[in-house]
Parts: structure tokens; C-alpha cells; sequence
């Protein structure tokens, strides 16, 4: 596989490590996206200490409003923060 390639199976492999831990098995609970989020994206709410960042993060991803994460809702959240680290690379590049 590529390396473009390789990544997009490890994305798709880190979900469903996550998906399959309870209820649904291809969507992420408040609690399985917490745990991915803790583990997988440390940074991403590492500022966020005594504030219920998943809660409002898995509001802000749940497109369809059925209170879990799918694989496209997830995307999203990867794709964005995958922009956002373009763009420091980038700036962190030009200096
Ligand atoms: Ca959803």
C-alpha cells in the first residue's frame, strides 16, 4: 500500500478499535469518543480541564442528531483538524 493509502486504513482502524467497544459497533458513544479523543487526539482538549469538551464536540460532529459519531461524522473532525495541522506546518515551514 501506499503511504497516502496506509494512512487512510490506520484512520479507519482507529475508529472501529473505538467503535466496537460498546453499544453500536460502527458508531462512537459519548464515552468511546472521549476515550479515542484521550488517547488518539491528546491534544485536542488538553485545555480543556473540568469542561465537558466531548460532550459538546460529539454535539457539534452528530450531523444526523442520533447522540453517537459514524465514520462520516468522524471524517469531518479528521479532515478539520487535519487542515489545521497543514496550515502549521505550513507557518512553522515559511520561517
Ligand atoms: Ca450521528
Amino acid at each position: 500500500m501506499s503511504d497516502l493509502e496506509t494512512g487512510m486504513a490506520l484512520v479507519i482502524s482507529v475508529f472501529d478499535q473505538y467503535a466496537c467497544c460498546e453499544g453500536k459497533k460502527d458508531t462512537l458513544s459519548k464515552g468511546e469518543l472521549k476515550a479515542l479523543i484521550e488517547k488518539e487526539l491528546p491534544g485536542l482538549i488538553k485545555n480543556a480541564k473540568g469542561k465537558d469538551e466531548c460532550g459538546q464536540l460529539l454535539k457539534d460532529l452528530d450531523e444526523n442528531k442520533d447522540n453517537e459519531v459514524d465514520f462520516k461524522e468522524f471524517m469531518i473532525l479528521v479532515a478539520a483538524l487535519t487542515c489545521l495541522g497543514h496550515e502549521r506546518f505550513q507557518q512553522t515551514c515559511k520561517k
